[in-house]
């Protein structure tokens, strides 16, 4: 099966609504502060999205997902929903973000420190992070899906972490998720041969613990079974006829 390749005109699409779901992570930032309610800062991304951009965020109503962006504290690995619950000093989470601009999306998500956190739950932080850097520096045309995961898994393996088989990164475009599944771990050399043109996430999710996950009762958050933090970081690439772009870059990367 081979990979959509983007039209210039989608990929003009695709750096706007990248640039946009990159801009809402900078917008949350100074409100990602112990005390405040992970609801707060789903009505704060959502009215930002819809109101100030003019955009839609996707994971609401997305196969009945009830909010407007995943928030996933210290051990939930993904998909944590909002709730009422306050951040407090030490936690870590992940703010994933979704936004469809002209009928295209942008999907990207970092951790966030909320005030001091612990120097093991930084340097998970800090692996997960370079895990997603590595990948993204194997992409070019005639890569493949096992050199990305191969990047990934030899990293996170190497600084005895594990790496989270049941989700991966997908190719993304009008459909949130489009072929290929990105999986985060692999053989180099294995897998579909990437083509310029060629658009996808990749978001690798690391346990300090073991890889297994279980889904909590609501259907929805994944969560390390033996309750040890996890960190995930999330991209948006273009394959060029060179290399790649990273659609969902902030200021701070660069
Ligand atoms: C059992 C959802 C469906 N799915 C994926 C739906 O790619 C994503 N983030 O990078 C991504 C985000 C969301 C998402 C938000 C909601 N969903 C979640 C969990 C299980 C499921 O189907
Ligand atoms: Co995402
Ligand atoms: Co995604």
């Amino acid at each position: 099966m081979s990979i959509l390749i983007k039209s210039a005109a989608e990929i003009e699409k695709m750096r706007i609504a990248g640039k946009l779901a990159a801009d809402v992570l900078d917008y949350i930032a100074p409100h990602v502060v112990p005390g405040i309610t992970t609801n707060e800062l789903d009505k704060l991304c959502h009215d930002y999205i819809v109101d100030v951009q003019q955009a839609i965020p996707a994971p609401l109503n997305y196969r009945g997902f009830p909010k407007s962006i995943c928030t996933s504290l210290n051990q939930t690995i993904c998909h944590g929903i909002p709730n009422d619950k306050k951040l407090k000093k030490g936690d870590i989470i992940n703010v994933d973000i979704t936004v469809i601009k002209d009928d295209y999306h942008g999907d990207t998500s970092k951790m966030f420190y909320v005030g001091d956190v612990s120097p093991h739950a930084k340097r998970l932080c800090v692996i997960t992070q370079e895990c997603l850097m590595l990948a993204i520096e194997q992409v070019k045309p005639g890569c493949t899906l096992g050199d990305i995961g191969y990047a990934i898994q030899k990293h996170a393996e190497s600084n005895r972490y594990s790496v989270v088989r049941e989700f991966c990164g997908h190719g993304i475009g009008k459909n949130f998720h489009e072929e290929p599944q990105v999986l985060h771990y692999g053989k180099a050399g294995e897998g579909e041969v990437l083509q310029a043109g060629n658009i996808l996430t990749i978001e690798p999710m690391i346990n300090i613990g073991k890889r297994h996950m279980k889904v909590l009762k609501d259907g929805w958050t994944a969560v390390t079974k033996d309750r040890s933090l996890s960190a995930q970081w999330e991209h948006t690439i273009l394959v060029t006829e060179t290399g790649y772009d990273i659609l969902t870059i902030r200021p701070e990367e660069t």
